[in-house]
């Protein structure tokens, strides 16, 4: 499931896997994750970026069967819960989220996802009113200890940069850069989406390279959040970026298009995102193949992580 890296003399190609997070065709959050792979396969997918929600974590061993059936490789990524906030002011809800996030980096494992991406660093549309700072220094320390279990099963902790109207904790590739370094531990990545960066960012190819080597985990979605491709986001761009950054880790669509449904509603989809569920996921991976599906850079420079 690792990509190739590039061969050691000439001009140089390697390839990057395309996948897609599986709630992409949920209605649910609690549904049966894996009861959508045979669709993500069918669609042309590589892999499926799957939730490691507590339950999931119970049956990771029958999600994984499914994916291997399928030939389909798993990425995984996490949320965290008011209970289990690894930047809150007491320490046994800290301990709660380190102990968590070592599960899941134990399941990552196993399941041979090469990342636990996600908002890894505190709850999704958590807006405290004590000191952010002080929060942001609590989930960095947090986050080192997991970072030593990370490095110990050989996955990476990928922190996702959301927009303001999902997280305080860093809205840019700045801001998540000067969190990095207070982790300060080479197993945390970045991991970056268009559609936050679409509105936080001024530059998003300059966002791209600005991350460098700390880029971990890419996920694409249009402007509005539509399938990447719409919208006004300058692919090539990007493109060019992520070859300059040497990026060979995946490219995962991710968008929750359905207004009617729970997945669409709680991501704030208000009208209908994609006119033909299927069709579009054919589309879009046709799309994101040919503009992220090779990765050119000088011959024999892997990406330095
Ligand atoms: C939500 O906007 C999002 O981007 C997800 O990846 C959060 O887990």
């Amino acid at each position: 499931m690792t990509p190739p890296i590039a061969p050691t003399s000439g001009a140089a190609t390697s390839i990057r896997s395309i996948g897609i997070e599986i709630f992409y065709f949920m209605d649910r959050w609690m549904d049966d994750q894996a009861a959508y792979f045979a669709t993500a396969k069918e669609c042309g997918y590589d892999g499926v970026e799957i939730s490691l929600m507590p339950h999931v974590l119970d049956e990771h061993q029958r999600i994984l069967a499914e994916a291997d059936r399928l030939d389909l490789a798993i990425l995984c990524s996490t949320g965290l819960s008011p209970e289990t906030d690894i930047s809150h002011p007491d320490p046994a809800v800290r301990r709660a989220g380190i102990e968590f996030l070592k599960r899941c980096l134990d399941t990552a494992h196993q399941m041979r996802s090469p990342i636990l991406g996600g908002v890894t660093y505190a709850p999704w549309f958590g807006f405290p009113d004590d000191d952010l700072q002080e929060r942001r220094f609590r989930s960095a320390q947090s986050l080192h200890e997991v970072a030593i279990a990370a490095d110990a099963v050989g996955v990476d902790v990928c922190v996702e940069v959301l927009n303001r109207f999902e997280s305080f904790m860093f809205n840019t590739v700045e801001q998540a850069n000067d969190y990095l370094a207070l982790v300060d531990h080479p197993s945390v990545k970045i991991e970056l989406d268009t559609f936050h960066m679409n509105v936080e960012e001024s530059d998003l190819a300059a966002a791209v390279r600005n991350t460098g080597s700390r880029l971990g985990h890419f996920q694409v979605a249009a402007s509005n959040r539509s399938m990447p491709g719409k919208g006004h986001i300058d692919w090539a761009g990007l493109a060019a970026a992520l070859d300059d950054v040497r990026y060979q880790g995946w490219v995962v669509v991710e968008t929750f298009p359905n207004p009617e449904v729970e997945t669409g509603r709680s991501t704030h989809a208000f009208r209908p995102l994609v006119a033909d569920l299927h069709a579009e996921a054919i589309e879009a991976e046709s799309f994101v193949r040919s503009h992220f599906g090779s990765a050119a850079g000088p011959a024999g420079e892997g990406q330095e992580l």
